[in-house]
């Protein structure tokens, strides 16, 4: 394993293969080549080099092509493998790649997604315990100018002419997909897509599974990108059983954001009371679901066991819950196990380890104690995968817990010594998981949380999209390390919601993270809590919220339910692909209404102007029609010709322009 660099040997013609769009302006070249990559230089410089053959098939119809391809060793010796390449080509989108932005999906939950322009850099944490906890520890952001490698997918588009292509793996289970783009100033601009097969062993005469990548394009949509990108989104959701219900989004009160790690069963219990107060799906916090989260076990690991905090025990609190007519909710983090856990000490061989033979280390949490070191259970050892079943079936069904909100799931993907060596880091995330499932029952909402998305699509209901929130527009960490990007911060989750946005309901329901509305414990202004409630509801993810309810100021809790005024639209967001902090998003609703959002993430204030013409609205302020208002403060709105002006905006800010049918 490692990164170091191998040379690549190419086996049979390179297939020939091109998609034309109208008038031939996107196009992948007819050079791509295929590639494979094993793990043992040696074998390259060998005129003897392994054998190993390709099938491949190919696929394309009007405005999208498809490849499937896969590895046979026809050798009679294991040979091993760090990539496969199912293409590498010149790459033409529009008229001209100086233009372009490139979409970089991140890795997982936490990891920053945007888009990057052909003369910016990529931005990832600068070292690898830190990679490997929020972005991904085996392959670090390219450095270079233009070059993005996006995981799972991405999209490639030309702003102003408005072409677009949208390249992405359908096939999201067996290993981790990378879509790169190397385009430096746009100068000879190079496409291609490869699995990561983490030197996995093939045995003799056997095949990888199969790996399919589908490229869409697009020429002229109202939000460019976003279509080509969303289309390849939802094959992969369909193609992997993904499990969007019938995408209600259930909303909730989870206690972590203003109790953290200290909450108790009677913190639980206080908010609880003014929930049931409410009622279910009540008309102030429209609730659904009571979330306890990390807090009530004895040890990380040790879920079965429950600390002194919650007297009544878990399965008591949770019939409290359902009786006041909520679905109770619980935290767990099926992967870890604290150095100090019980379950560590007595099965020190369930543990992933490095190759001299130690534990590895799955995270240092400041909130748990620094001094002590998470270790991560072997999702491909049988006895976990059995543990694993029997912790998620007494949580759910024993103790009667409906919502599971599964946690820092990236530690079953590190890097490590496992039970089974021919299992990729992508498939002992997915048996984990799937262990999990196995256990809580088919009718059991699992919701993931810092966990790589791909090999989750099928097995979790929802997935945390972004970052964690903080009671700050940033945090240190944030800003330092993160780099602007990565890392607790709701500046984060805001441009994580929004630039993800297109995988809601494709992959699994989308969890922006909560929604605190509090103006106390927080150093967020009014300002920036409307305009986290702004992009969450107009969104449409889960809304969840997390305050400390029986002190929220009337005024606050009337911010709930305006914000819950904005959810049910289907969202746009226009920009994506022409800045890297996106300005507009559009909220369409079924009868005819339409919410234009006016956004400002950034740290200075911008003039707040939108000329519905860009948005094919103009008829919507025709003369004569109703005047507009502003949604959060009900003043008046200006309106010149087509422009919709609501004033400067100002830094972290939202303003929202409701058109009606
Ligand atoms: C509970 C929390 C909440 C939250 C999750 C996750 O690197 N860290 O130390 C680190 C700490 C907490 C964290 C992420 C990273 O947050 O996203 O919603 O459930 O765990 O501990």
């Amino acid at each position: 394993m490692g990164r170091r660099r191998v040379p690549t040997v190419r086996i049979g013609d390179p297939p020939r293969w091109r998609i034309e769009g109208d008038g031939g302006r996107v196009a992948l070249g007819p050079m791509a080549r295929w590639q494979i990559v094993p793990s043992d230089p040696a074998q390259c410089e060998d005129p003897d080099a392994p054998a190993l053959g390709f099938e491949a098939t190919f696929d394309e119809g009007p405005g999208w092509a498809q490849l499937s391809a896969r590895v046979r060793n026809d050798e009679d010796r294991p040979v091993a493998l760090e990539r496969l390449v199912l293409f590498d080509g010149p790459l033409r989108v529009g008229e001209d790649p100086r233009r372009w932005r490139i979409y970089r999906n991140g890795y997982q939950s936490w990891s920053g997604t945007w888009t990057i322009g052909v003369d910016e850099r990529d931005r990832d944490l600068p070292t690898a315990v830190a990679r490997g906890a929020v972005t991904d520890a085996r392959h670090p952001a390219p450095r270079g100018k233009g070059h993005v490698r996006s995981d799972a997918l991405t999209a490639v588009v030309d702003p102003v002419s408005g072409d677009a292509v949208a390249v992405g793996f359908t096939t999201l289970a067996d290993a981790f997909g990378f879509v790169e783009v190397v385009a430096p100033g746009g100068e000879d601009p190079r496409l291609s897509a490869w699995v990561d097969l983490d030197g996995t062993v093939l045995p003799p005469g056997e095949s990888t599974p199969w790996f399919t990548v589908l490229v869409a394009e697009e020429h002229g949509g109202s939000a460019p990108g976003t279509r080509a990108l969303r289309r390849v989104a939802e094959a992969a959701g369909a193609a992997m059983g993904a499990r969007t219900g019938d995408g209600h989004h259930p909303a909730g009160w989870c206690s972590w954001y203003f109790y953290f790690t200290k909450v108790t069963e009677a913190d639980v219990r206080e908010n609880l009371a003014v929930l049931a107060a409410d009622g279910r799906d009540g008309p102030t916090f429209g609730c659904e679901y009571v979330m306890v989260d990390d807090g009530h076990q004895a040890a990380i690991g040790d879920w079965l066991t429950t600390n002194d905090t919650f007297p009544s025990g878990m399965a008591g609190l949770a019939r409290s819950i359902t009786d006041e007519g909520f679905d109770a909710g619980i935290w767990w983090a099926p992967f870890l196990a604290s150095s100090r856990s019980q379950v560590a000490a007595e099965h020190p061989d369930w543990l992933v380890r490095d190759r001299r033979g130690r534990p590895i280390l799955g995270l240092l949490n400041p909130g748990w104690g620094l001094t002590t070191p998470m270790r991560v259970l072997d999702t491909t050892h049988p006895e976990v995968l059995d543990h694993l079943r029997h912790v998620a079936a007494t949580i759910g069904h024993e103790w009667g817990y409906a919502i599971q909100k599964l946690d820092f799931l990236y530690a079953a993907a590190l890097p490590g010594v496992r039970h089974d060596p021919d299992a990729t880091r992508a498939q002992s995330l997915r048996r984990g998981l799937e262990a999990v499932r196995a256990g809580a029952g088919d009718d059991a909402f699992l919701l993931g949380c810092g966990c790589p998305l791909g090999p989750a699509v099928g097995v979790v209901d929802a997935m945390r999209i972004g970052a964690d929130v903080t009671p700050s527009w940033t945090s240190l960490v944030g800003r330092t390390v993160g780099r602007n990007r990565h890392g607790l911060s709701t500046f984060h989750a805001l441009l994580n919601t929004l630039t993800r946005s297109v995988l809601d309901s494709a992959w699994f329901l989308n969890d922006p993270d909560c929604l605190m509305v509090r103006d106390a414990d927080t150093r967020l202004d009014e300002d920036e809590v409307r305009l986290l409630a702004t992009v969450f509801a107009m969104t449409d993810g889960m809304l969840v919220l997390s305050d400390r309810l029986d002190r929220l100021p009337a005024a606050r809790r009337a911010l709930v339910a305006n914000a819950r005024a904005l959810t049910g639209g289907t969202p746009e967001v226009v920009d994506l692909f022409e800045r890297a902090l996106p300005e507009l998003l559009v909220s369409r609703h079924a009868d005819g209404r339409v919410d234009v959002g006016l956004l400002n993430l950034t740290d200075r204030p911008r003039p707040g102007v939108v000329d519905l013409t860009r948005l094919g609205l103009a008829d919507r302020v025709a003369p004569g029609t109703t005047a507009l208002t502003e949604h959060w403060s009900g003043r008046p709105v200006d309106v010149r010709g087509t422009l919709v002006d609501v004033g400067v905006l100002p830094r972290h800010s939202a303003r929202v322009v409701r058109l009606e049918a």
